[in-house]
């Protein structure tokens, strides 16, 4: 079975709600960056002060705070690992080839959830973190599309890509992606 895998999608896709259950399922390291950087923000740290408001106008965290969370976690870690949420932009892809490659590892599956911008938005106006605003939602899909995006052409051009409908059911979604891992 695949063991190291990334999970790629718009806001509100279910990469936290999939990765999750999948992590936990197969004894997988789950790697949320947005979780990470919650939980800094909650503990006040020094971090937590640099990412919260950008955050909230869902913006990108700089890639430095994010590189170090990662690093951290990866080194300390033996076994497989689901990155959720990481990399977000074509620097952050750049910065995990060259940590990976230290590490001696390599990714050997990155999951695209795919879903329209009406459910998205949808999803996420239910859910209703700080950050889930419609204002800030429609900027967090806008960052999405020119920073993100342009990930899906560069795990697709290195034949790691699969695609998956994220419509329906969290049981029903969980099984289109299971039948990937091999
Ligand atoms: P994230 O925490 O990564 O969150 P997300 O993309 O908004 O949501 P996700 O796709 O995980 O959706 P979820 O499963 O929760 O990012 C938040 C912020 O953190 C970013 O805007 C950025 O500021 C910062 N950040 C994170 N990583 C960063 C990085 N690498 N670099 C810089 N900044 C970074 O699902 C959404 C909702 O849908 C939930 O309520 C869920 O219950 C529901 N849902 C899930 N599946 C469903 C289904 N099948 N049907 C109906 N509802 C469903």
């Amino acid at each position: 079975m695949k063991q190291r895998l990334l999970f790629l999608g718009p806001p509100g896709a279910g990469k936290g709600t999939q990765a999750q259950q999948l992590a936990s399922r197969h004894g997988l390291l789950h790697l949320s960056t947005g979780d990470l950087l919650r939980a800094e923000v909650q503990a006040g740290s020094a971090l937590g002060q640099e990412a919260e408001a950008v955050m909230a106008r869902g913006e990108l965290v700089s890639d430095a705070l994010v590189l170090a969370i990662v690093r951290q976690r990866l080194e300390s870690h033996q076994g497989g690992w689901l990155l959720d949420g990481f990399p977000r932009n074509p620097e952050q892809a750049e910065a995990l080839d060259g940590l990976l490659a230290e590490l001696n590892q390599r990714i050997e599956l990155v999951v695209l959830l795919e879903l329209d911008d009406a459910q998205l938005v949808q999803r996420l106006l239910s859910r209703g973190r700080s950050d889930d605003n419609e204002d800030v939602i429609r900027h967090r899909l806008t960052v999405y599309r020119e920073q993100t995006s342009p990930l899906i052409a560069r795990y697709r051009d290195l034949g790691l890509l699969q695609s998956v409908e994220a419509n329906g059911t969290v049981e029903a979604i969980s099984e289109r992606i299971e039948a990937l891992l091999g």
